[in-house]
C-alpha cells in the first residue's frame, strides 16, 4: 500500500497512518502509480460546506510544492454541487516564506493542529477585501468558470487576498440556478505569484452536478475526474530516452524552461502529472487506469497545468480512438440552444491550461494495450517544448472497480434556455486587443521578456495592480465580438473570469464551433503572414449578476504574472454608456477589422 490511500478516504483504509506525511505535507504519488481519484466532496440539502487550508513545502532539488488540504487531510477535493446550491468554503492559509526558511521546515505542528496557526503579531492587521497584498505567501482563490459575481467572499481576485496569519477567510456564494453543468476548477490568483502556486500543485476540481440532464446519452455512465497539472521537472539533467530520435541541441528561454524545438521530442519545458501521479522526463513512465473491458466511462479532463498545452489521445494497439466530447469549458456543447449535436467525436483533442474537456471513453478490450497519451503541442518558435509524451496505460481487467462516481440513471430534464442562443445574438460591439511580448534588451533574446494585452490604439503597458482604472467598460445585457490577435511568436492562451464565449473566426476564418468556451488558443505569429493571427470571440455579457469588475488575461500563467492581462468593468444595464472602441465599432456583426 502506498501513499495513495491518503486519497481514497475509504474505511477499509483508514488503518494506514498518515501515510501521505511520509511525503511531507503535501505528499505526491510514485510515478507508475495507480491514478487515484480525488475526494468528492458533495453539498447536501442545497448547501457544499468545505474547509480547505493551502500549504506549501520546498523541495530537495530546490522546487516548491503547493496543496490544499482539508482539515481530514483529503488532498485538493473535487468539489460537487448543484445549479442554485450554496458554496461556504472556509479558506486558509498556511504558507510560509520560503525565501526565508530554510528547505525541509514543515507544517507538521499546524496541520496537526488545526486550531494552532502560526502569528505574526507584528503585521497590522489588512481586511483581506481589501488588501490587495502581492507576496509569495498571499494567496486567494479563483474558481474558474463560474458565472458568480466578482466581489470580495465571492470570485473577485483583484483585491481580495489571504495571509497567513488571517484568520479562516469565508467564500459564500450561490451557484446560479442555470448555470451549465460540468467540469469548472478551483485555483490562487494572487497576480506575480499564481504560476508558483499553480505549478506547484494548487488546484482542484469542480463539478457543477447534471450533465447528464443536459445529454440523456450519459445517464448512468461511470465518471472520472482526471487533473493534469504540469511541475517542474524532476530529472532536469536527464539525457532524453534512447528510444527518442536525436533532436536539436535544447534551448532555453529567458524563464529557463526548454524552448520549443519542433520535433515533439526532447525535454520538456514542465513535466506532468496526472491525479498528482507524475509522468516525468526522460521515460515517462505511465501512470495506469483499469476499466472493464470495453465498458463507457465519462472522462473529465482539467488542465490544470501553469503553462503546459495538452493534446489528448486514447491509443489502443498505437491507433487513435473516439473520444465522445459532450462538454467543454463546464458547458454541454449541445446547452442552451446551440445546434451542436450532443456528441462530437473526435479522435484527439486539445486542451489548453485552464480548459476542461469532457468525453465518454469506451476502454479496451482484455488483453489490448492502451495508452492516454498527449501529443505534441507547436507552441511557437518562442513557445516552451511540449513534446509528444504518455499519461497514463488503460489496463482492462473484468474485475475493475468502479469510479467512486456515477451519473444519474434516471436524468430530469433541465429547464429550456430562458436566453436566445449567443451564436444568434449580433453582437453591439466589436473590440480587438492584441497579445505582444517584449525582450528588456533587444539585443539579448535571454534578457526578461514583458508581456502585454492590450486594447488596440492604445500603448502597451503590463497590467498595473495599483490601478482602479478599467481597460475595458462594458454593459450587462450586451454581446460584443472581440477580436484577439497574437503579436508575438508564441502561443498565448486567452481566458476571461465570469463569462463565456463562443469562438466565432480562426485566423478570420469563420469555424464552426456551435459551443462555448472560457479559454481558448490564440495561434502565433509566423512574421511569414499578411495580418496578425486572431480570433475572433462572441462574448456574452448578458447574466446579471456579472455586473463588477474583473480581470481577462493569457491563462500561461507567467504570462499573466508578468503583465498579460486587463480590467474590465461590466456596469448594471441601464447606465448610460461603455467605452467604445470607435475604429473597430460596428453594429450587427460586420467586422471591418479583416
Ligand atoms: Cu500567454
Amino acid at each position: 500500500m502506498s501513499v495513495a490511500v491518503a486519497w481514497l478516504g475509504t474505511s477499509s483504509l483508514a488503518q494506514e497512518p498518515e501515510p501521505r506525511l511520509q511525503q511531507g505535507i503535501c505528499g505526491r504519488i510514485a510515478s507508475g502509480s495507480a491514478v487515484p481519484e480525488p475526494q468528492d466532496l458533495r453539498s447536501h440539502d442545497g448547501v457544499l460546506q468545505v474547509d480547505l487550508t493551502i500549504y506549501n513545502e520546498k523541495q530537495p532539488g530546490g522546487s516548491t510544492r503547493y496543496c490544499y488540504l482539508t482539515p481530514d487531510g483529503i488532498p485538493s477535493p473535487t468539489l460537487r454541487a448543484k445549479p442554485g446550491d450554496l458554496v461556504i468554503l472556509r479558506f486558509r492559509n498556511s504558507l510560509i516564506d520560503l525565501g526565508s526558511t530554510p528547505a525541509g521546515a514543515d507544517h507538521a505542528n499546524a496541520q496537526e493542529m488545526p486550531g494552532a496557526w502560526p502569528i505574526c503579531s507584528s503585521r497590522k492587521k489588512v481586511d483581506p477585501c481589501t488588501s490587495g497584498a502581492m507576496t509569495p505567501t498571499s494567496s486567494n482563490l479563483h474558481f474558474h468558470g463560474l458565472t458568480v459575481p466578482p466581489v470580495c467572499h465571492q470570485d473577485d481576485v483583484l483585491k481580495t487576498s489571504i495571509q497567513p496569519d488571517d484568520p479562516p477567510f469565508e467564500y459564500r456564494m450561490h451557484i446560479p440556478a442555470d448555470q451549465p453543468p460540468g467540469l469548472y476548477w478551483y485555483h490562487p490568483h494572487i497576480h506575480g505569484f499564481s504560476k508558483a502556486q499553480v505549478l506547484g500543485g494548487a488546484s482542484g476540481a469542480l463539478i457543477i452536478e447534471g450533465l447528464e440532464r443536459a445529454n440523456p446519452a450519459l445517464a448512468g455512465l461511470p465518471e472520472r475526474v482526471l487533473v493534469i497539472r504540469d511541475q517542474e521537472l524532476m530529472n532536469p539533467d536527464a539525457p532524453p530516452s534512447k528510444s527518442e530520435p536525436v533532436v536539436p541541441k535544447m534551448m532555453v528561454d529567458s524563464d529557463g524552461d526548454a524552448v520549443n524545438n519542433g520535433t515533439g521530442f526532447g525535454k520538456p519545458a514542465k513535466d506532468l502529472s496526472i491525479n498528482y501521479v507524475p509522468v516525468p522526463y526522460p521515460d515517462y513512465a505511465p501512470a495506469s487506469i483499469t476499466m472493464k473491458p470495453g465498458e463507457r466511462q465519462l472522462w473529465r479532463v482539467l488542465n490544470a497545468s501553469a503553462i503546459t498545452y495538452l493534446n489528448l489521445a486514447l491509443l489502443f494497439r498505437r491507433t487513435a480512438q473516439r473520444l465522445g466530447i459532450v462538454a467543454i469549458d463546464g458547458v454541454p456543447i449541445k446547452f442552451n440552444g446551440s445546434p451542436a449535436p450532443p456528441i462530437t467525436w473526435v479522435n484527439h483533442i486539445g486542451v489548453p491550461p485552464g480548459a476542461r474537456v469532457e468525453f465518454i471513453v469506451e476502454g479496451p478490450p482484455l488483453g489490448v494495450p492502451a495508452l492516454l497519451v498527449t501529443r505534441t503541442v507547436d507552441t511557437g518558435p518562442g513557445g516552451e517544448n511540449d513534446p509528444n509524451r504518455a499519461l497514463a496505460t488503460i489496463v482492462a481487467a473484468a474485475d475493475a472497480a468502479e469510479p467512486q462516481a456515477k451519473l444519474s440513471a434516471d436524468p430530469k430534464p433541465l429547464p429550456p434556455a430562458a436566453l436566445p442562443w449567443i451564436g444568434n445574438v449580433a453582437p453591439v460591439r466589436i473590440r480587438k486587443l492584441y497579445f505582444s511580448e517584449k525582450l528588456s534588451d533587444p539585443n539579448d533574446p535571454n534578457s526578461p521578456t514583458t508581456f502585454y494585452l492590450t486594447i488596440d490604439g492604445q500603448a502597451p503597458k503590463p497590467f498595473d495592480p495599483a490601478s482602479s482604472v478599467p481597460d475595458i467598460v462594458v454593459k450587462q445585457g450586451d454581446v460584443e465580438d472581440w477580436i484577439v490577435e497574437n503579436r508575438s511568436n508564441e502561443l498565448h492562451d486567452f481566458h476571461i473570469h465570469q463569462l463565456h464565449f463562443q469562438l466565432i473566426d480562426w485566423n478570420g476564418v469563420p469555424v464552426n464551433e456551435p459551443f462555448l468556451r472560457d479559454t481558448v488558443n490564440v495561434p502565433y505569429n509566423t512574421g511569414r503572414m499578411l495580418g496578425y493571427p486572431s480570433v475572433r470571440l462572441r462574448m456574452d455579457f448578458r447574466a446579471p449578476n456579472i455586473v463588477g469588475t474583473f480581470v481577462y488575461h493569457c491563462h500561461i500563467l507567467e504570462h499573466e504574472d508578468g503583465g498579460m492581462m486587463g480590467r474590465i468593468r461590466v456596469e448594471p444595464a441601464d447606465t448610460a454608456s461603455s467605452t467604445e472602441s470607435s475604429q473597430h465599432a460596428s453594429i450587427g456583426g460586420k467586422s471591418d477589422a479583416r
